[in-house]
């Protein structure tokens, strides 16, 4: 077996660094070799000092979350995963942990189990377990409040958010910062301490600094942040139980106490599910064909359109430091919308979220186009016009003309034909569409739709540059709405169904907020605009996609209609006062007319039980026929699409897993009582063939 830890010796010291490519993840092996590498050379009488260090792009990821799950080397086969840290505090030779890239996780607790730490300035040190729901199991939620007190503790390990090399120097995380390799200054380190310079203690011997009294009062402020943080509340909980017990219990103790709660968390549902959205978002952006010969590099950008999708559309780019030229009907209109993203990076600056020079910067990046010639020169355009069929053959046309031989042309459409509009640009190869979520520079989704002519090093080069921007890529096929909108469709289906039949817009809200959805569907039709809403549907019909079904959306419709076009109106599904949303007795009017017209019989009897399976049934039914189709080629990647899009609970995994969690056969039988409750009109009930295939296979 190749070892995963490599020693070298030079004058004295030894260097162990940990070789696990692409993150030298701990796994079960690298930890058992380093356990051996580390134990041999403390009985190695002409070894004074060890420098623990990693290869390749940083110190440690931390623990291989891969090994979570399984069986075979997983922490739950009995193995204390704090076995190679309590070796080192037992060493009597100075360890010290040169951190380079990034020590995360298992990585961090690796390093403060070590007698001293040299970060570079730039390395990001953290602990994020939270993020997979679950605690530092390493002596993490012990040794960090001792290095950096209670409160810096709770925030790094609530948050999971990593500081830098210098930040971690400022709380005492590390005793040395180096602009340069931080291996030899931690040979320096050590060749000076036999100078009688000293270099630090073991970690568990320390007190966690700071008055009791502040202490606790730190520790009761974080309990009741942690009850609202969804998914990671239960992980979060434990952290503060932990580090409660570092301020009045024994280090061993604590350890006990955390390596209980460790495995607690490792076993809960919210961590399976938040561990699958870890390697889910990582697949995502996965090529499904080889064939690319090569990532084209994107250096400039070409946005045209300077309305609310356009400019966040930009300013994504530019956040990037990728410069935009934008550009829009007229140049007028173009300045207009380059005056309109300063303002935006002006009033974050306001806020405190950006440095003066970072929204000077950025503003800087974008600048309007006079013309299409200028926008051909860019590496990528990105059209954002309005989503009408029409506008935007003629824009493809207009691009395929004006663009440079080798530039890529992508369309942001959000529902419309990507083939069609490939053919009307004359360059298939470089078409694909690009659909961000609104508002674009803050949504990190982005649906990457590859047509039917999309080149194999088009697909590649667009899903390198959308991940440089910080976005998560999706790859989807073509078919109306490509996989969030289509998937929404039946979903808010049926909660206009469920208002004909008498539920108000705040019980189904209630109801899908209750299942953990962050934004119940009414009062996200009323943000998005219901006579935007009601629009997507009206070319629906016009394209003849409409089942011919005379209760189908008549709500949306007939509320956009009488101009209720939601909060921008100060009316929609509901009744506003400024963002305050309110049941309105207009909407139950209207409403229980349409009911009377069409017959509905209306009840009091809906429950949400019933609200949330009818909206989620056949959301998930409708993942299985695009999984069929191939417009999805994972399962996962439509979860990522709804937990990163749609707000789906990251606690439930995603759609699709969670839907393997209640078992086809059981989505199976709910579909039926559906089916047979509400009449199956146009085959709302049936199961996707693939559905049934699964449940077949597992009655
Ligand atoms: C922990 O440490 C528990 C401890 O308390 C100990 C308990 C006993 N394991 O993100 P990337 C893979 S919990 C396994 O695209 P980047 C990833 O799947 C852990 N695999 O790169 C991907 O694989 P593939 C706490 C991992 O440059 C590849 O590496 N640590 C791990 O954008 C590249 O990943 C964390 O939560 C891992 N730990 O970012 C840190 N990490 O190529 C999680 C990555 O097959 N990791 N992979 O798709 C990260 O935040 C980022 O990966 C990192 C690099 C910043 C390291």
């Amino acid at each position: 077996m190749t070892k995963l830890v490599h020693v070298e010796r030079c004058d004295g010291i030894a260097i162990v660094r940990i070789q696990n490519s692409p993150v030298n993840a701990l796994s079960a092996q690298v930890r058992g070799d380093l356990y051996n590498a580390l134990q041999s050379l403390s009985k190695e009488e002409a070894i004074v000092g060890i420098v623990l260090a990693g290869s390749g792009r940083g110190f440690s990821g931390g623990a291989d979350i891969g090994e979570f799950g399984g069986p075979a080397g997983s922490f739950r086969a009995g193995e204390d995963p704090a076995r190679v840290t309590a070796l080192i505090e037992e060493i009597d030779k100075p360890v010290v942990a040169a951190i380079h890239g990034f020590a995360l996780g298992g990585g961090l607790e690796l390093a403060m189990g070590c007698h001293a730490r040299v970060a570079s300035a730039q390395a990001r040190l953290g602990l994020p377990e939270i993020s997979l729901g679950v605690i530092p199991g390493a002596g993490g939620t012990q040794r960090l409040p001792r290095l950096v007190g209670v409160s810096k503790a709770l925030e790094m390990m609530l948050s999971g958010r990593p500081i830098n090399g210098k930040e971690a120097a400022l709380i005492g995380l590390v005793e040395l910062v180096v602009d340069d390799d931080p291996v030899s200054s931690a040979i320096r380190l050590i060749k000076n301490r036999q100078a009688g310079d000293g270099v630090g203690h073991a970690t568990r011997f320390m007190q966690v600094p700071g008055a009791g009294k502040d202490n606790q009062a730190e520790i009761e402020k974080a309990r009741s942040r942690a009850t609202s943080m969804g998914a990671k509340s239960k992980a979060a909980l434990k952290v503060i139980e932990c580090v409660a017990a570092s301020v009045g219990q024994s280090f061993d103790e604590g350890m006990a106490l955390e390596r209980e709660a460790f495995s607690q968390c490792l076993e809960s549902p919210e961590s399976a599910a938040l561990r699958h959205v870890f390697f889910a978002e990582r697949a995502a952006g996965k090529l499904d064909t080889p064939g690319a010969s090569g990532v084209g590099k994107i250096s400039t950008v070409g946005v045209v359109g300077g309305g609310t999708m356009g400019r966040g559309i930009a300013m994504s780019f530019a956040n990037a430091g990728i410069p935009v030229r934008l550009l829009e009907l007229t140049e007028q209109k173009a300045n207009t919308a380059v005056e309109a993203i300063r303002l935006e990076y002006q009033r974050q600056m306001d806020r405190g979220k950006l440095k003066a020079a970072e929204a000077a910067g950025r503003s800087a990046l974008i600048q309007a186009a006079r013309n299409e010639g200028e926008i051909g020169l860019c590496d990528l355009v990105v059209e954002a016009v309005f989503e009408d069929m029409q506008i935007k053959l003629e824009m493809a046309q207009r691009l395929g003309r004006a663009c440079r031989d080798g530039a890529i042309i992508a369309s942001n459409t959000s529902t419309l034909d990507i083939d069609r509009l490939a053919q009307a640009s004359g360059r298939p190869a470089d078409f694909v569409g690009l659909h961000f979520f609104s508002p674009a520079n803050i949504m990190r989704l982005v649906e990457v739709v590859r047509g039917k002519g999309t080149s194999a090093n088009t697909l590649a080069t667009v899903v390198e540059v959308v991940k440089r921007i910080a976005k998560v890529p999706v790859i989807t096929g073509v078919c109306w709405g490509f996989v969030g909108n289509r998937m929404l469709e039946p979903y808010l289906r049926e909660v206009e169904s469920l208002l004909l039949e008498g539920a108000s817009p705040s019980q189904i809200d209630h109801a899908i907020e209750g299942f953990g959805m962050a934004m119940g569907p009414c009062r996200m039709m009323d943000l998005a605009g219901v006579d935007v809403v009601a629009k997507v549907v009206e070319e629906q019909a016009k394209e003849g996609r409409l089942p011919e079904d005379p209760l189908y959306r008549i709500v949306s419709r007939h509320l956009a209609s009488v101009g209720r076009h939601g909060q921008k109106t100060g009316e929609g599904f509901y009744r506003y006062e400024g963002r305050v949303a309110a049941d309105d007795v207009d909407t139950h009017s209207l409403v229980q007319a349409m009911a009377a017209r069409h017959d509905v019989k209306q009840r009091q009897d809906i429950s949400s039980e019933e609200i949330v399976e009818r909206c989620m049934l056949p959301l998930i039914n409708e993942g299985y026929r695009l999984l069929a189709e191939g417009i999805a080629s994972r399962s996962s990647d439509i979860d990522v699409v709804w937990l990163t899009g749609y707000g789906f609970p990251q606690a439930l995994g995603g759609p699709m897993y969670h839907g393997e969690r209640l078992g086809a056969a059981h989505l199976l039988k709910r579909l039926s009582h559906y089916g047979s409750t509400q009449g199956n009109i146009w085959n709302y009930w049936t199961p996707a063939a693939m559905l049934a295939a699964h449940a077949g296979g597992n009655p």
